[in-house]
Order: C-alpha cells, then structure tokens, then sequence
C-alpha cells in the first residue's frame, strides 16, 4: 500500500497525548503507588471507563491486575503499568486487518463522515503524508453540497501544489468521484483521495448517496475504492462508535481516522473503537496543521498514554 513505509513521530504523538496522560497517568500511577485492595480495582475500573476505554476492556484489565496482584505481592507501579501496557499493546494489534492487496494504481481513498469531524482537513493532511513519500496525488473534493468546503480542499490543495477535481456547488458527487478518479487514472497518480460532505449517520438517503460514489470510483478502477476511512472525532466518546457502526453498516469501512486527539483527555476511545467495531485505527489527527496526522502505532500509542 502506498503508506506502509511511513513512519509515525514519537515527538508528535506524545505532544498530542498529553492531557490523555495527564489524566490517565496520572490517576492511575497514584491508584498503583497505595495499597491494592478492591476500593483500588473499583477506582481503576472506573478511571478506564471514564477514559472511554469501554466497559469490557476496563472490567478485563483490572481482573487481569486483580490477578497479577495476588500473583505477585510484591509488584511495585511500575511493573502493574508495564502490564497494563503489555495488555493494551495485545488488544490493539489483534484487530483484524482490513487490507487487500490490490497493486493497481491509482489507489481511491474515500473519506466519509458526519460535519465538522476533520474530513477536509484529514484529505489535506493525507495527501500531505503521500507527497512527502514521493507519491503523485490528487484530491477530489466530491463535498458539493457546500461551497465552501470546495475553496477549502482547492486552498490546501494549491499549497500543496497537488492537482484537484471538483465540482460546481449542488453537482452530483458521484460525478465529481468518477471524474476525479478518471482524472487521477489519465494523470498516472499513485492515489486519489476524495473528500466527501458530512452526512448524519441516521440520515438513510445520505448514505445511500455513498453506494453511488463507490459505484463510480468502480465503473473507473473495479477494486475501487481500495480504502474506504471513517473520519471519527475523538472528544465526542461514544457518540463516535455509534456514527462508525451505522457508517459500517451502509458502507464497508476499512479504517478509522481518529481526530483531535489533541483536544481529549480520553485516549481510550482508540481501543474502544477496535474492539467494539473491529475496524482498526489508520491515521490520528494530532493537531490543526497540515502535518499534524501520525500512522497509528500501537506500541507508541500506548505508551504515551500513561508515561
Ligand atoms: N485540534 C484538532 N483540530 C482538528 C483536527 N482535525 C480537524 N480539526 C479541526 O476541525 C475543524 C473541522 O474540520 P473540517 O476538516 O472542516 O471538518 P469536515 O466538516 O469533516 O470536513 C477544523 O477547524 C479543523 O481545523 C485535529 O486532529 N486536531
Ligand atoms: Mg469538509
């Protein structure tokens, strides 16, 4: 795949984490530098929960220090956070993979998503990643429905120096996709990333507006889409797995981009999004600026989240 060679930044991502750490780490390096006795495993149970890890990884992780602690008395923070980090780092890698080798050129990548999620801004930042690995991309900017959102993705695409399809305002999106795929296939892109407008996931025409863009991208390239990302906003808890079932459920999603990671002190929502949909976390938004998107590591991930 176009991105399997970009690595994620440490520094970044630590930066983007620390309220999720502040927070969490902070909580629960206390609750471990006590006494371990129930009230400890109740208040650990209910700070995971609280981070929006979910109710069945914040019961499994403490019946896990529940049983580490009567294995090992002597145990001191560290060694239950190294633990801790160890079932995390497991969770997260045995998402099932969504990847299908495909090696035709050029890869679709279709963004959906309800408003004001990050949409546009992640198609920019995307796009971004790939032009610094030395791919040729272009955008289509099929969120027709606001004219706006075509002069956003047109301003970013211009600093990019990258080429843009678009549409005229209220023109059919699937058009735009079929012709910003035709466009990106004439042109020898490597990728061709669509932005589409925001649609509530309980809007069943909306959705059903997706099947018509994914129509297109096939008519133009058969395996096409190849990645279908979810844009989801990380500070809306568990709003955001009701959005990516629904989404799931009118339009196979291969991968989630999690945004505003930044903006959350609950980093938990990343392991509640996989175990609960099993669709894994591609991409997290670190910020507002072009490079502020990071391939999501597992291991990173989880140990920025408590150290
Ligand atoms: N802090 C932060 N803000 C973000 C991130 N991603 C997007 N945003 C902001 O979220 C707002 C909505 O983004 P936009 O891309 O227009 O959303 P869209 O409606 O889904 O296309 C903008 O102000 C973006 O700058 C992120 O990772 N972190
Ligand atoms: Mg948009």
């Amino acid at each position: 795949m176009v991105f399997q060679f970009i690595k994620s930044s440490y520094k970044k991502v630590k930066s983007a984490l620390a309220r999720a750490r502040s927070f969490l780490g902070t909580k629960i390096k206390s609750l471990f530098s006590g006494k371990i006795d129930e009230h400890t495993l109740e208040q650990l149970e209910q700070t995971l929960y609280e981070a929006d890890f979910g109710v069945k990884t914040a019961s499994e992780l403490t019946k896990k220090i529940r049983e580490l602690h009567l294995e090992h008395p002597s145990y001191k923070t560290q060694d239950y956070l190294n633990a801790l980090k160890t079932e995390l780092v497991k969770i997260l890698k045995s998402c099932p993979s969504t990847h299908r080798e495909y090696s035709e050129l050029p890869q679709v990548i279709l963004i959906v998503g309800v408003n004001g999620n990050g949409k546009t801004t992640s198609v920019a930042k995307l796009a971004n990643l790939m032009v610094q690995n030395g791919h040729k991309v272009l955008v289509g900017a099929a969120d027709t429905f606001r004219a706006a959102a075509i002069e956003q993705l047109e301003i970013w695409a211009n600093c990019l120096k990258i080429d843009i399809v678009k549409g005229s305002p209220k023109s059919d999106p699937a058009a735009v996709v079929f012709d910003a795929v035709s466009a990106a296939k004439a042109r020898q892109c490597d990728v061709v990333i669509l932005d589409t407008a925001g649609r509530l996931h309980t809007k069943t025409n909306l959705m059903q507006e997706l099947e018509k863009m994914r129509r297109s991208c096939k008519k133009v390239s058969p395996h096409s889409p190849h990645e279908t990302y979810l844009v989801l906003d990380a500070t809306t808890g568990q709003n955001a797995i009701d959005q990516a079932k629904q989404f799931h459920h009118f339009t196979p999603l291969t991968g989630i981009i999690l945004t505003k990671l930044d903006g959350t002190a609950k980093g938990g929502i990343v392991i509640a999004i996989q175990r609960e949909l099993g669709i894994p976390v591609k991409f997290i938004g670190t910020g507002e600026q072009i490079d502020d998107l990071e391939p999501f590591d597992p291991e990173q991930f989880v140990d920025n989240l408590f150290d």
